[in-house]
């Protein structure tokens, strides 16, 4: 039975990885981790350290108290952030990265997943069904950290038969957890505020093209990619990882067809450079050959699933206080 590690389980990837990886190898084997209790499900529901990922010999001692033989870093700063926060971006994203893989090097842990993401694309990749592999050069520190990343992921396998494997993940939509920090969060929003106000101002522009995925499928892909037989594993830096990709527009529209009065305007920020300077959609191909990937929902059954969840979800807090 593997006994794993989730660092940053308290973000919104983390904490659905969390409950899913206890389901998998039950709740005594999955420590869950962060730098706050402030995720009390989590922290109530199973094992819950408190650990900082840029603190080397405290992730040692935590994969040693539990002899942990699994690792999943999830503790990232994201886009958005990253730009206000250069510095701090690089210090958490790349330092937590070198922790584990020298772990893993040393014979700490067996196995690693690390996260990347599609902020490692640039202005200069092709934007339309963006290959494996291809020209990157990202814009948004965020970006910079993940393809660097990347390039150690794989250094670390070649050079020292690190077991690390990593996904490219493009916007993540889930009902139960906010995202925190992204240039994509835009699409998570939106249906709270669909529910709760019938109304939402956009921080990108109406015709701006992302790459996304329900969270349920990512989840999936996490478990897939991390169940799968070493040597089918051919990509030691990211897999490309697609599922459905649209505007604000489409997404509006797919809202609509379930809550006719919802209205959208559209007030771009900041944000919108990092979106104009990543892939509108993604070729997946290598992910689906090499270990099988496929993604279930299209943007009407998430619209679906994510309005039918927050209504109710909302109906009975509202029920709850009164
Ligand atoms: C972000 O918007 O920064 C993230 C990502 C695409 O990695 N959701």
């Amino acid at each position: 039975m593997s006994k794993v590690l989730i660092i940053g389980a308290g973000g919104q990837i983390g904490s659905e990885l969390t409950h899913k990886l206890r389901e998998i190898h039950g709740n005594n084997n999955v420590i869950a981790s962060d730098i706050s209790f402030s995720n009390k499900d989590l922290v109530n529901s199973g094992l819950f350290e408190i650990l900082d990922a840029k603190d080397y010999n405290a992730i040692k001692n935590c994969i040693e108290k539990y002899n942990i033989d699994t690792v999943y870093l999830m503790a990232a700063m994201l886009s958005a952030t990253g730009e206000k926060h250069p510095m701090m971006a690089w210090d958490l994203n790349m330092n937590s990265l070198f922790h584990v893989l020298n772990l893993a090097k040393e014979g700490a842990i067996k196995k690693v997943f690390w996260p990347s993401s599609i902020a490692v694309f640039g202005p200069t990749t092709p934007s339309i069904q963006t290959p494996q592999h291809t020209i990157m050069e990202p814009t948004t520190v965020y970006g910079i950290t993940k393809q660097v990343g990347e390039r150690w992921c794989e250094y670390y396998h070649k050079q020292y038969g690190v077991d690390v494997r990593s996904l490219r993940y493009p916007g993540i939509i889930s009902w139960k957890t906010m995202p925190g920090g992204g240039t994509t969060d835009y699409a998570v929003e939106i249906y709270h505020k669909a529910i709760t106000d019938k109304s939402y101002e956009c921080f990108l522009s109406e015709e701006t093209e992302l790459p996304m995925m329900f969270m349920d499928d990512a989840i999936n892909a996490t478990v897939n990619i991390m169940q799968a037989p070493s040597e089918a594993i051919k990509i030691r830096s990211a897999y490309n990882l697609a599922a459905i990709s649209f505007t604000p527009k489409e997404l509006a529209a797919a809202i609509k067809r379930f809550i006719p009065e919802f209205e959208i305007n559209y007030n771009p920020d900041f944000r919108q450079k990092i979106a104009d300077s990543w892939p509108k959609s993604i070729d997946d191909t290598s992910a689906r050959t090499d270990w099988n990937w496929k993604h279930h929902y299209d943007l009407k059954a998430m619209t679906l699933e994510m309005l039918k969840q927050l209504k109710s979800k909302y109906d009975s807090e509202a029920e709850f206080s009164s």
